[in-house]
């Protein structure tokens, strides 16, 4: 695997799945692959779960790892082709990635949507730049519009604590005081469906996910109608997909509290585990006793960055 940014640069999910087995039954079984070789984890964002998952996948291996943080101590970086850099910028990224390149062997990116053009974040303007002047293999961290470790993680999660074999998955919008990328909801989409399970989405009107993503998966814009009989609800806020209302995109246009995921919503489900990837702010996006409950599944599917990192790792380990 050269990429790592979409649901099928993973091939067969039960593969994957199997894969992910194996490594978390033993995760240092394959940690002769990466000796002497270099991963280098860049962030433009913040990250708890990322930071350490990845580099924990990369020390499983036997790797070397180098985290930077671009925004502390690196150079200000101008992003954008043609700019007369006589403001705050010291250095272009057409520099700094084949730098960046000298010292590694594989790249991970983590780079925010900036909602300053649905185009620019749409094509992965960031990213790609790093797959284009890099000439190293590439796998998202989090960038415009997915989040891919995360999706493969959550999915392990659903594939451990399923209780049937096509459960129900709803991935539900709830309420944020600040506007966050929709990479999180676009990949879990994708790979919902990419896997073998019911998949429903819920959001307000004007929450629309990008086609490329949610595909023709089910929208259901009554919540707790969508939350019937529910095996597993997955929480997150995004802000405008700019999809129905191209004007506002990356804008906060609900703030409606009745969506925060509470014991009331759970009620009509099956009794349904919770899942967030966190953060996760308390009492917006969902309330103290869901997230306490013994059906909350935000720390084991945090543990399973671990292991997706790992086989997303291997893979692009054995490429090279
Ligand atoms: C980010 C987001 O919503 O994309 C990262 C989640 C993994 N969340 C925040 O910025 C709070
Ligand atoms: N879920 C997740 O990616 O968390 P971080 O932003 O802390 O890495």
């Amino acid at each position: 695997m050269k990429f790592f940014r979409y649901a099928s640069d993973m091939g067969d999910l039960r593969q994957a799945l199997n894969e992910a087995a194996e490594i978390k039954r033993d995760r240092f079984k394959f940690r002769s692959l990466g000796e002497n070789k270099t991963v280098l984890l860049i962030f433009f964002n913040n990250s708890l779960r990322t930071r350490l998952s990845t580099q924990k996948a990369a020390l499983n291996l036997g790797m070397n790892v180098i985290v930077l943080d671009v925004n502390q101590g690196a150079w200000k970086l101008e992003t954008e082709r043609g700019v007369v850099m006589d403001g705050d910028k010291s250095e272009h990224l057409l520099e700094a990635v084949p730098v960046m390149a000298q010292y590694c062997d594989l790249i991970g990116v983590r780079t925010f949507a900036r909602f300053e053009s649905r185009e620019a974040d749409y094509t992965e303007q960031i990213l790609n730049q790093f797959i284009r002047y890099s000439g190293r293999p590439v796998f998202s961290m989090e960038s415009a519009t997915v989040h891919p470790l995360q999706a493969f993680a959550d999915l392990i999660t659903i594939e451990e604590h399923k209780r049937s074999v096509r459960p129900k998955v709803v991935l539900t919008w709830a309420p944020h005081p600040k506007a966050l990328p929709q990479a999180v909801p676009n990949s879990f989409a994708e790979w919902m469906r990419a896997a073998d399970v019911d998949f429903v989405v819920t959001h307000p009107e004007g929450y629309e996910l990008d086609p490329q993503f949610v595909g023709d998966a089910r929208v259901e814009y009554d919540q707790m109608k969508a939350f019937e009989n529910a095996d597993f609800i997955y929480a997150k806020n995004w802000s405008c997909p700019g999809v129905t209302r191209s004007d506002d995109y990356g804008k906060i246009i609900n703030t409606d509290r009745s969506w925060t995921v509470d014991a009331d919503h759970m009620a009509v489900t099956r009794n349904a585990f919770f899942m967030h990837c966190l953060p996760v702010r308390r009492n917006m996006i969902v309330t103290d006793d869901v997230i306490e409950a013994p059906t909350s599944l935000v720390i084991p599917e945090a543990a399973n960055r671990e292991i997706s990192a790992t086989v997303v790792l291997k893979r692009m380990l054995e490429a090279l």
